[in-house]
């Protein structure tokens, strides 16, 4: 593994697809430079989303989160590259996209709590990255290959 290849998990979720941005998403990771290395068109069950989801099971928002992500399809992805988990959180912007900053995917297209466009593992959560793309995808559904232009985005990764 070199130091671009971590992984981290991210999902397009229902009002994303309803509202047709997961298209947007997947630009701006990909144009980042980031790899997309697996990919999920799917409807989450209720167990797969207290799966997901376990660390706000005693939230007072718990069940409306779990309402909202089993409400309609979902683009479950994982995506690869340098610092990816952390690199994702900042394009995503803070939870609340009220109050996310222009130029994060929130802040640029969401406006509720509740209804926040994107999902990604978070970064302070040591192996939340891993845990959550072995709850989603199994191995042999990630692919592994290069992209040509990884030359042009990594300085030491040669031609
Ligand atoms: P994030 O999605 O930024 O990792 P989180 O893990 O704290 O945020 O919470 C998971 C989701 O739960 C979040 O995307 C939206 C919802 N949520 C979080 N805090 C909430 C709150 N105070 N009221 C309602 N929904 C909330
Ligand atoms: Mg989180």
């Amino acid at each position: 593994m070199s130091h671009h290849d971590e992984r981290t998990f991210v999902m397009a979720k229902p009002d994303a697809v309803q509202r047709g941005l997961v298209g947007e998403i997947i630009d701006r990771l990909e144009g980042r430079g980031l790899k997309l290395v697996g990919a999920k068109f799917m409807q989450i069950d209720e167990d797969l989303a207290h799966q997901h989801y376990g660390e706000h099971e005693d939230e007072p928002f718990f069940d409306d989160l779990v309402a909202f992500i089993t409400s309609g399809p979902v683009m479950a992805m994982v995506w690869e590259g340098a610092d990816a988990t952390r690199q994702v959180r900042q394009m995503m912007g803070t939870t609340d996209p009220a109050e996310a900053q222009p130029g994060t995917i929130r802040g640029d297209l969401g406006l509720d709590l509740g209804q926040n466009v994107i999902h990604g593992s978070d970064h302070e959560d040591p192996g939340a990255n891993e845990r959550e793309i072995d709850l989603f995808f199994d191995e042999d559904e990630l692919v592994d290959y290069d992209r040509s232009d990884e030359p042009w985005v990594y300085e030491d990764v040669d031609n």
